[in-house]
């Protein structure tokens, strides 16, 4: 039987996502996480720095998605989460990288749809890359997804379309794209390939990872309670930015208490 990270990096690079179920951080670095995540709702910045502009400001409505990003700019606590050596660890098991960065995170908190309510908590159908055009083409980057609350069947989980990261870059991507359904048929499936999802369910403080190029998307919130998450952007020593360019998503990445490097070989 091959040692566990063998086996993670096999259905990594098959199925374009791995997901790992069970906690590898310890209970008590995801309930401060919980907490700060709280905190940086509120507007409340332990630094005294806050977020980049995101599409959810403190304030704005509790029953839609709320998507901060960079929130380890505003929150010392959230930046320990990220630099948890597990993590970084895992990064490079599965990428065989010998440096791997995290270059930009997202709070992605997903509010359960009351009953009565119409739900705008999905997240469409897209590959990241579509939104990451400041890195050169055949850098790598990829993305965990931390999860800090019970992500179940019910919560609107990720869901992973298997392989998908063979298919090349395409158009069809929208990640605010609330008919998830109807926009899938819109999804060209390359021929002798078929649309096949995998739930990313897992306990807190699990993890999953995907490649820029896998299609993934998630449904609404109806379990009671809300789905806490960041999905935390990462790359390796195989990525450059376009013309090392410092703009955008890449302004950050010298700045490495922002941005950290969380493994070197
Ligand atoms: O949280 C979700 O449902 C989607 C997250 C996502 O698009 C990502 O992590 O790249």
């Amino acid at each position: 039987m091959p040692p566990p990270e063998t086996l993670y990096r096999t259905s990594y690079e098959q199925n374009g996502f791995l997901i790992h179920p069970e906690p590898i951080f310890p209970t008590a670095v995801v309930e401060k996480a919980v907490e700060q995540i709280d905190a940086v709702r509120r507007g409340e910045y332990d630094t005294g720095r806050a977020p980049r502009d995101s599409p959810w400001k403190p304030g704005d409505d509790p029953n839609t998605l709320c998507k901060i990003e960079q929130p380890q700019f505003a929150s010392f606590g959230l930046r320990e989460i990220l630099t948890y050596p597990a993590l970084g660890h895992l990064a490079a098991e599965i990428t065989k990288a010998s440096m791997v960065q995290v270059w930009w995170v997202q709070l992605l908190y997903k509010p359960s749809t009351p009953p009565g309510l119409a739900s705008n908590t999905s997240v469409g159908w897209h590959q990241d890359r579509s939104y990451w055009g400041v890195w050169e083409k055949d850098s790598e980057l990829f993305t965990a997804w931390i999860g800090l609350s019970d992500v179940t069947e019910a919560s609107g989980p990720m869901r992973f379309v298997s392989s998908s990261h063979k298919w090349g870059f395409r158009t069809e991507s929208d990640f605010f794209e609330q008919n998830i359904d109807e926009q899938r048929k819109g999804i060209q499936v390359p021929e002798g390939e078929k649309w096949e999802e995998v739930a990313a369910i897992m306990l807190p403080g699990g993890v999953s990872f995907h490649d820029k190029l896998t299609f993934h998307g998630s449904g609404s919130n109806h379990s009671g309670s809300p789905r806490i998450s960041l999905a935390v952007h990462m790359r390796t020593q195989n990525s450059r930015p376009v013309e090392d360019r410092r703009a955008g998503l890449t302004e950050f990445i010298d700045k490495h208490d922002l941005c950290p490097v969380i493994f070197r070989a």
